[in-house]
């Protein structure tokens, strides 16, 4: 039998869960149950586990669910699906819902995931009809459409009700552990940039580089990534998501290089824009970079509690668009078990949050586009830049593409 642990301590996940019902009965004036799905066994295969379903209960395998009922002792009850053991030849076998599972995950109680939807419905009759589920209405994802099916299930006798507005606060903020992961992240991506940058001068194509990344940052314990790179050259560099990394390399163009690694289910997203021969020798390139760098550095000394993303915005943007280039995006996003971590852009930075610094200047037209992301955790009286051991100044980055 595969048993995979969570990740972090017990102590950790029943503090979420407490703090998610805590916040529940405060935003809606009643103690509200809160049911989260896990991924299925394709899902998980294609991706990861669910985010939320993955803060709450650190619970790896497949078609498991968690019910958080304020009206029972104790509140919380894990659901797993042992399968159908004729599948355990194929799949490998799934842990039964029992005691030694209860306690691997310090979950009050445990039970068989067929018993689910009556202990929904029980729940949610008690609470008086409502059940709260997390839907995403930005990139939704698999929770989102859980919500759908089992709204469309539960109605009309059972109303479900959003908690995802009031349960993103609670995940915005960082806890120790959940930093010390974010942190293992950072550290395996900057190493996979290490080994990486230095092969730029004498690789042919974008497809090289994507591939030693996913290379590098899955050797370990084939982590997923935290999302497909872009390893866009030239033009390809102007072209924000740019998907495909199956061009050439352009000689005289920088490679844009946007990318990162997992460790227990947390994302690193970083950026470097390098020149493909390993040195800024044009005078174009250089001055587009130190732009970009600037703005960079702007966000980064300014960042910290009571910010907001618009003043962070304005930090970025304004010398860039004072100087005759255009805003193409925004300058970052909160980071965590999701690439683009839940929050709200709209309320002030606080400490424990993480959140993204990536300005930009894309020039289809010269061939170049130019990106600076680093990874940047709100402290008590600034930011601590977590990405600092990946260097971003011409000759840093040049130090690094020597080897
Ligand atoms: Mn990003």
């Amino acid at each position: 039998m595969r048993v995979v642990r969570p990740p972090h301590p017990l102590s950790a996940y029943r503090r979420r869960r407490q703090a998610a019902l805590a916040a529940l009965a405060q935003a809606f004036g009643q103690p509200v149950p809160l049911l989260v799905v896990g991924c299925d066994e394709p899902e998980l295969r294609r991706d990861r586990q669910d985010p939320w379903f993955a803060w709450l209960t650190g619970c790896q395998e497949p078609d498991a669910a968690l019910l958080l009922d304020p009206a029972r002792r104790p509140s919380d009850t894990l659901f797993l699906d042992p399968g159908d053991p004729a599948r355990a030849i194929w799949d490998g076998a799934r842990l039964p819902p029992n005691e030694q599972a209860r306690e691997l995950f310090g979950a009050g109680a445990i039970a068989h995931r067929q018993t689910l939807e009556d202990r929904v419905h029980l729940a949610a009759r008690r609470a008086g009809g409502v059940l709260a589920m997390c839907h995403r209405s930005r990139e939704p994802g698999f929770q989102a459409r859980a919500y759908e099916a089992w709204r469309q299930r539960l109605a009309p006798a059972i109303a479900v009700l959003n908690a995802e507005p009031h349960l993103a606060p609670l995940r915005a903020v960082k806890d120790a552990h959940e930093l010390a992961s974010i942190r293992r992240a950072i550290a395996r991506t900057a190493a996979g940039l290490r080994a990486v940058l230095r092969e730029v001068p004498r690789l042919q194509r974008e497809s090289e580089i994507a591939a030693l990344l996913h290379f590098h940052y899955r050797k370990d314990d084939y982590a997923p990534l935290a999302f497909p790179p872009i390893v866009g050259s030239g033009k390809q560099a102007a072209i924000l998501h740019y998907p495909h990394n199956d061009q050439p390399l352009a000689d005289g163009k920088p490679v844009l290089i946007d990318s990162g690694a997992t460790a227990d289910g947390y994302c690193a997203d970083v950026t470097r824009t390098v020149p493909r021969s390993g040195q800024f020798s044009e005078r174009r390139l250089r001055e587009i970079y130190e732009l970009v760098l600037a703005a960079n550095q702007r966000v980064r000394q300014q960042a910290r509690p009571g910010i907001t993303f618009d003043e962070l915005n304005d930090l970025a943007w304004k010398p860039l668009i004072g100087a005759g280039y255009e805003r193409h995006h925004g300058i970052g996003h909160f980071l965590g078990l999701d690439v683009h971590d839940v929050g709200d852009r709209r309320q002030p930075l606080a400490p424990g949050m993480v959140i993204t610094n990536e300005p930009g200047i894309y020039l289809a037209d010269e061939g170049i586009g130019v990106r600076i992301e680093d990874d940047l955790l709100i402290t008590r009286d600034g930011c601590a830049e977590l990405t600092r051991e990946i260097p971003k100044d011409l000759a840093g980055l040049e130090a690094w593409m020597r080897g």
